[in-house]
């Protein structure tokens, strides 16, 4: 389950029917001891699961308050189609109160149904009463991160839920910016039972001072029956992270760091995208994770960065740890160097894509020197694409470093030429500056040509290679750069 949202680091519940294969039919059951709801007005069961559909799976929770006559209250396949998944995690909250209130025996059963098919997943499972009286801050959606500095005057917008099955209003609401003066105000609207609303304060945060910021907010309602769900906290970053000679920018995702403006983007939108995970973590308990064994599979989705300041006056160490989940489970990575969360604004090659077919950790180490000799904010991008019937890549431990001054020139992409291109194979490479090492590399990554060249022209015979695309990667002391090449025969 995903670590983020769950205590899926210290165990939880499945059923893996995938591994448990052909069987002959499936259908297990684990029921809870009794549980002793007297005296409780209102009951209700939460937990998170992750349920996988592959074609006719059921997982269903029944209550009971006998052991013998059951009421199924919630169907974990509802609604999911062929090889489609629940959210993970998916958070339920449902009222039992009809079932367990003021009964002194209640049972909890999770049932699955099936054969050969994927899995159902299930964590903090909880029974709890609702209070007369409670309300908190469920949520703040603003401000938020940003690569720009943010203001003196940021408008703090808070969701707000009343938990209990009463009306609540009249109470105050108080935000903190960076551990300063509380900012108080009170809610005289109304929110209906087990409603929410969203509050603007009229008083402003300070956070113009770059670099990491928190807010809190909580309310204060007379009589709240559960002060555990009053307040909620947020961290925020102004500015880019600026990495210098003193300050490297290092990030493990694990749940002690803050992986904010990290965002995976879904190009093939199919749902599947980088997450986290901690299956194999690198170090800690947590890593970066693409992973897909669908039948459907179509990798190519990028993992970007949050904002680095880069400076280019520098030269910069990107180092990072990568594998495969397992041998049954390549991938092709391609690391790109970005002035957004975008591959059409890539402005150099870090890493040129590759065959991941390594199931134990190992360092990748590249340069990063601005290619068009820009100072600003740019982003790292993971790219995965699909290299096999089911694709796993992991990151971990993503480490860069301030390298030493640079010193050269900066070279421009577009002085250097192939010629012809298309061509039958015969290609001149005209305009290299120094030193270079050049690799070809074909659609799937594999690399078919490695020389080196010195400055000026070189030629590259590739008549004995397949039609088709390949990049050619050029990388120099101060630079990685791809260029397009279509060999397309006589
Ligand atoms: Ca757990
Ligand atoms: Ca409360
Ligand atoms: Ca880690
Ligand atoms: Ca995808």
């Amino acid at each position: 389950m995903h670590p983020a949202g769950t205590t899926s680091a210290n165990g939880y519940m499945i059923f893996d029917s995938d591994s448990a294969a052909a069987s002959g039919g499936e259908d297990a059951s684990i029921i809870t001891g009794a549980i002793d709801c007297s005296g409780k007005a209102n009951v209700h069961l939460t937990f998170n699961e992750y349920f996988a559909q592959f074609n006719v799976s059921q997982g269903i929770v029944w209550v009971s308050n006998d052991g013998s006559t059951w009421t199924d209250i919630h169907h974990a396949e509802a609604g999911l189609g062929t090889d489609q998944t629940t959210a993970n995690p998916f958070a339920l909250d449902i009222d039992i109160t009809a079932y367990a209130a003021g009964q002194a025996t209640v049972y909890i059963q999770f049932e699955w149904i099936g054969e050969f098919e994927y899995f159902w997943m299930v964590d903090d499972v909880a029974l709890y009463e609702i209070a007369a009286t409670d309300g908190g801050v469920t949520n703040i959606t603003a401000p938020v991160s940003s690569c720009a500095l943010l203001s003196s005057t940021e408008p703090v917008t808070i969701e707000i839920k009343n938990f209990s099955n009463a009306a609540l209003s009249a109470f105050d609401v108080t935000f903190v910016a960076d551990n300063g003066t509380p900012n108080t105000e009170t809610i005289t609207d109304t929110i209906a039972a087990n409603g929410t609303m969203t509050y603007t304060f009229t008083a402003t945060a300070d956070l113009s001072a770059p670099g990491a910021h928190n807010i809190l907010a909580y309310t204060t309602v007379t009589g709240d029956g559960d002060n555990a769900n009053d307040q909620f906290s947020v961290d925020l970053y102004g500015g880019p992270h600026v990495v210098d000679q003193s300050t490297p920018y290092t990030q493990g995702f694990e749940p002690t760091e803050s992986q904010n403006g990290w965002t995976a983007l879904d190009v093939d939108a199919d749902v599947v995208t980088w997450d986290l995970s901690n299956v194999l973590p690198h170090t800690g308990s947590v890593c970066a994770n693409y992973a897909h064994e669908l039948p459907s599979n179509q990798a190519n989705d990028y993992y970007f960065s949050t904002c680095l300041g880069l400076d280019a006056a520098n030269v910069y160490q990107l180092d990072f740890f990568y594998r495969t989940f397992s041998p049954a489970y390549q991938a092709n990575m391609e690391v790109i160097l970005c002035t957004d969360q975008d591959p059409a604004t890539v402005v150099s090659t870090l890493v040129p894509t590759m065959l991941v077919s390594n199931f134990n950790w190992a360092i990748s180490s590249s340069s990063i020197y601005l290619a068009n000799g820009t100072s600003g904010n740019y982003y790292i991008g993971w790219h995965v694409t699909q290299q096999d019937s089911s694709t796993s890549l992991k990151i971990d431990d993503v480490n860069i470093t301030y390298s030493g001054p640079n010193s050269i020139q900066p070279i421009n992409s577009s002085a250097i030429s192939l010629y012809p291109n298309p061509s039958n194979g015969l290609v001149s490479l005209r305009g290299l500056k120094e030193s270079t090492k050049i690799t070809v590399v074909d659609l799937v990554g594999h690399v078919v040509l490695e020389q080196n060249a010195v400055a000026g022209t070189s030629m590259l015979d590739l008549r004995s290679f397949p039609k088709g695309f390949y990049s050619v990667v050029l990388k120099s002391e101060k630079s990685v750069i791809t260029k397009q090449l279509v060999i397309s025969g006589n």
